[in-house]
């Protein structure tokens, strides 16, 4: 169990986001998780913000939800329902989710969470726009994160395009706004997540004693080896965000190489693409390599989720 940190999570839920909210729930002590804001990305705001409201409820947990960005900030969204499904949990539907209890927007939030703990820890694990919009309203922003993990962009090559890794693709001018803000970031970019595989071994392992949680976890199981199958030659799962939510609960998960990394916005082939430059902009952490058998096991300690 990880103790004294505060945590805020942007998300866009997304099978991979659900795998990585229970494994954050999973380490990080219930009550440090101090909120969980959505914004449109694999699916549209509506449908991400039910579904957070919905692992909120399954989770039995406390943390707060807030609403945030209904499309990118200067592109029109372009939506992962192909492979996240249309209602984003690929056959899973929450039938039951806690109440939305506050209109704040998520970046009004995010602000205002920070500025009051004084440092947090931001986990973002969809597109960036919550977090861009945060940082044009409150420029100090910055000061209040110690540290923002990012699944996104890739040292080499896309899964949107042969260039850009969705989030970054999806909204290219945030990502760009937050690796210009001098931000403390570590970018978990598809070249970890993609060696991070979780195997079929490890994916046969995962069988929660929770009910409620066995019963999401054999769901999206079945999305895995059934609808995305045919995307994949690997048998497994590609969780992307769970290897950034590992990453930031285990600082030896991942080794990183600094170095400044600008997002491409202006060309349309290369849009979202993260590119590493030596240009004097201040650096970031860039994820290169990690332990694979570790984050396996991270990701079956979901096994024993207590909810
Ligand atoms: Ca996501």
């Amino acid at each position: 169990m990880i103790r004294n940190r505060k945590i805020v999570i942007d998300t866009d839920p997304g099978v991979d986001d659900a795998f990585a909210i229970l494994l954050a729930y999973r380490w990080f002590e219930k009550d440090s998780i101090l909120a969980l804001t959505t914004t449109a990305g694999n699916v549209g705001l509506e449908t991400t913000t039910h579904n957070t409201l919905g692992l909120k409820k399954l989770l039995n947990a406390s943390f707060e939800v807030y609403q945030g960005a209904r499309k990118p900030l200067q592109v029109p969204l372009e939506d992962a329902s192909h492979i996240h499904g249309r209602l984003g949990m690929g056959e899973y539907v929450f039938f039951e989710t806690s109440a939305l209890t506050s209109s704040e927007k998520a970046w009004d939030a995010l602000y205002r969470i920070a500025k009051r703990e004084g440092s947090i820890t931001l986990i973002a694990l969809g597109p960036l726009t919550n977090i861009a919009i945060a940082l044009e309203e409150y420029p100090d922003l910055p000061q209040y994160i110690d540290a923002l993990y990012t699944m996104g962009g890739s040292t080499q090559g896309g899964n949107r395009t042969p260039y850009a890794e969705f989030n970054y693709y999806c909204d290219p001018h945030a990502a760009r706004r937050v690796y210009e803000s001098g931000m403390n970031i570590f970018m978990i970019g598809l070249n970890v997540t993609e060696l991070a595989f979780a195997d079929e071994t490890t994916m046969d392992g995962l069988s929660p004693v929770d009910a409620d949680v066995k019963g999401l976890i054999d769901s999206l199981k079945d999305h895995y080896s059934g609808t995305l199958a045919g995307i994949s030659s690997r048998k497994g799962s590609h969780l992307p965000d769970a290897v950034a939510v590992a990453a930031c609960i285990d600082p030896d998960l991942c080794s990183y190489r600094e170095v400044p990394i600008l997002i491409e916005t202006l060309d349309l082939e290369t849009r979202g693409m993260s590119r590493m430059v030596e240009n004097g902009r201040r650096p970031v952490q860039v994820a290169v390599e990690v332990d694979v058998e570790r984050f396996r096991e991270m990701l079956l300690s979901i096994n024993e989720l207590n909810c």
